[in-house]
């Protein structure tokens, strides 16, 4: 997906450079610029405002999806389950390794030793959700699986030699 973008993107600005070349190398009449002051300041003017709404209209219809723990317990509602979760050097203990799926899960993660970053990565092999796991400080992230499957867990965040063995299971049925 992201590679797709990508290349899109890169082709649209490879168009985008050729249409400004060929313009600039043809254009053989030189017009003063009082000429065309008048249009551009126009131009300026109702871009901005179409840039300044564009933006506003992105940003309010975006709001809902926020990952923040506010936004997402007023779409999920309260949770249905709840998976406690410690991070340790170099593991992930679940009190449940069995997630229902289309309920509310509120995972309440914790570390015993350093930062951890508990991830959430789909049978796809996508990253769903994740949040830091803290020593001395208690995490709470809420979610809903709707698709059953094997979800992995890794840890996000560098915590020494054996941070790439800190990958766990469970199931969503
Ligand atoms: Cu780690």
């Amino acid at each position: 997906m992201l590679v797709g973008v990508g290349v899109v993107f890169f082709v649209f600005l490879l168009l985008w450079t050729a249409i400004l070349w060929w313009v600039a190398t043809r254009a053989s009449v030189l017009v003063p610029y009082e000429g065309i002051s008048a249009v551009v300041t126009r131009l300026r003017r109702w871009g901005t405002l179409l840039i300044v709404v564009v933006l506003a209209l992105a940003f309010l219809l975006s709001l809902p999806f926020l990952p923040y723990p506010s936004s997402r317990a007023a779409r999920l509602g309260p949770p249905q389950v709840t998976v406690e979760v410690t991070g340790r050097m170099w593991a992930w203990e679940l009190s449940q390794k069995t997630i229902p799926r289309g309920q509310t899960v509120e995972f309440v993660v914790r570390a015993v030793d350093v930062n951890h970053g508990f991830g959430i990565y789909a049978p796809d092999g996508r990253i769903v959700t994740q949040v830091q796991a803290m020593p001395g400080y208690t995490n709470r992230l809420l979610y809903r699986f709707d698709e059953p499957g094997t979800y992995t867990i890794r840890c996000l965040e560098f915590c020494a030699t054996g941070h790439h063995l800190m990958v766990a299971e469970f199931t969503v049925q």
